[in-house]
């Protein structure tokens, strides 16, 4: 459908104006790949040139590959339009990816696992949302709804457990950190790359943390993955290095750092999202109340109604404050946290005195759960109002 543009074959990359640069560059970086690398580009190739709608060029990225993949990339790059080659002599994916995407002109960055492991059906989904400005990274998924993935257990494993430790350490929203079909607006890539210091596996994940971390929308498309057992990986290594960097970026995050500024590319933040806001702080406060009323039934026999409910709102406070900053006002990392739990748990306290006051005026378990659940909801209320302008007011 579209014509590629010239072929170029040898270092140094990513020279050429913008002028002739495609709208996409497909990465494919190589290690000891000479037996998969001619047919899987091939293939990539017939792919684009027929079914692709936007401009594009291949680069295969060889890092000191010790067979004979640099030579049978040179040949490919020769052969076939719009394939140029890059050579590095120090391992590491992620380096790879760093050299051909940096400097790049191109609109996009991609990159693709050699081994074509995901279907190409996937490919334009991937870079169309970045072409249209929709979205800043896609990912390929191969956790996401709609995704068919066939592998063997070993590698399902491994790779939801490594998924869900990134959830319970970042709270992150992407659901596949490791699957080798990736791309990137340029512009993002060029304020990103820099703040990402893993050269090898681990860089997919830290790019994508830090790309969430600084606000800017991450598209995931579920991918058709048929595994390649054929691997580069070694995995107790890999894991490893994958749990050291887990351990550096939170000890980033955590210190307030890896936040920085993105100039013309920074996501907007929105001007007003009341409605969604007040939704979820109303399934927050139903569920913190109906806790806080079992709590005040288990114990109100014991210790009597004041201080059950002293305890009962105490209980649920924090859990609330902390719901409440994380889905509600939407603060997934440290800024400001002290002086928003300190807010959030102060009004919880003075609503506390509201309703211990009105349960000194009743007796009986019905009129006690019904002033609770009226005192409860007017101080609801006006909590809502306090945390929206003053405790999360941005
Ligand atoms: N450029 C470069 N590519 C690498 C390196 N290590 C692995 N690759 C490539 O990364 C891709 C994924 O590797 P693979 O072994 O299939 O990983 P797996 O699918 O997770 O087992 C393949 O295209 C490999 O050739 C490296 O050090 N440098
Ligand atoms: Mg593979």
């Amino acid at each position: 459908m579209t014509s590629a543009p010239s072929s170029s074959d040898s270092p140094p990359a990513n020279e050429g104006s913008r002028g002739d640069s495609p709208i996409v560059d497909i990465v494919v970086p190589v290690y000891n790949e000479e037996s998969v690398l001619a047919a899987s580009v091939t293939e990539l190739h017939a792919y684009l040139s027929t079914r692709f709608p936007f401009t594009w060029r291949i680069t295969i990225v060889d890092n000191a590959s010790t067979d004979s993949t640099w030579l049978v990339a040179k040949a490919i790059a020769d052969r076939l339009a719009g394939v140029r080659t890059l050579r590095l002599d120090q391992k590491g994916r992620g380096r790879a990816l760093r050299a051909a995407w940096t400097n790049n002109h191109s609109t996009v960055v991609a990159y693709m696992d050699v081994d074509l492991s995901t279907g190409l059906d996937a490919l334009l989904p991937l870079i169309a949302p970045l072409v249209s400005g929709h979205s800043d990274l896609a990912v390929g998924s191969r956790l996401a709804p709609g995704a068919s993935v066939a592998r063997g257990p070993r590698r399902e494993f491994i790779s939801r457990t490594y998924n869900a430790l990134l959830h319970v350490v970042f709270g992150n929203r992407f659901r596949d950190a490791q699957c080798g079909f990736k791309a990137m607006r340029s512009d993002v890539a060029e304020h990103l790359l820099p703040q990402v210091q893993d050269n090898e596996w681990f860089f997919d994940t830290e790019l994508l943390l830090l790309a969430e971390r600084n606000g800017l929308r991450v598209h995931e498309v579920p991918v058709t993955w048929i595994d390649d057992p054929d691997s580069r990986v070694k995995v107790a290594r890999t894991a490893f290095d994958d749990l050291k960097g887990v351990a550096r970026v939170a000890r980033r995050f955590w210190s307030g750092r890896g936040r920085f500024d993105l100039g013309a590319v920074a996501r907007p933040p929105l001007e007003d999202d009341f409605g969604r806001q007040l939704i979820t702080f109303a399934k927050v406060g139903v569920l913190s109340t109906i806790v806080s009323l079992v709590l005040f039934l288990v114990w109100r026999d014991a210790v009597g109604a004041v201080w059950a409910n002293l305890l009962a709102v105490s209980a649920t406070a924090l859990a609330n404050t902390w719901a409440n900053r994380r889905y509600t006002f939407g603060y997934r990392d440290d800024r400001q946290r002290s002086r928003h739990y300190v807010g959030g748990v102060a009004i919880s306290l003075a609503g506390l005195g509201l309703s211990s006051l009105a349960l000194t005026n009743v007796s009986g378990s019905l009129a006690q759960v019904l002033v609770l659940l009226l005192s409860w909801g007017l101080v609801t209320v006006a909590r809502f109002g306090l945390l929206r302008h003053w405790v999360f007011r941005p």
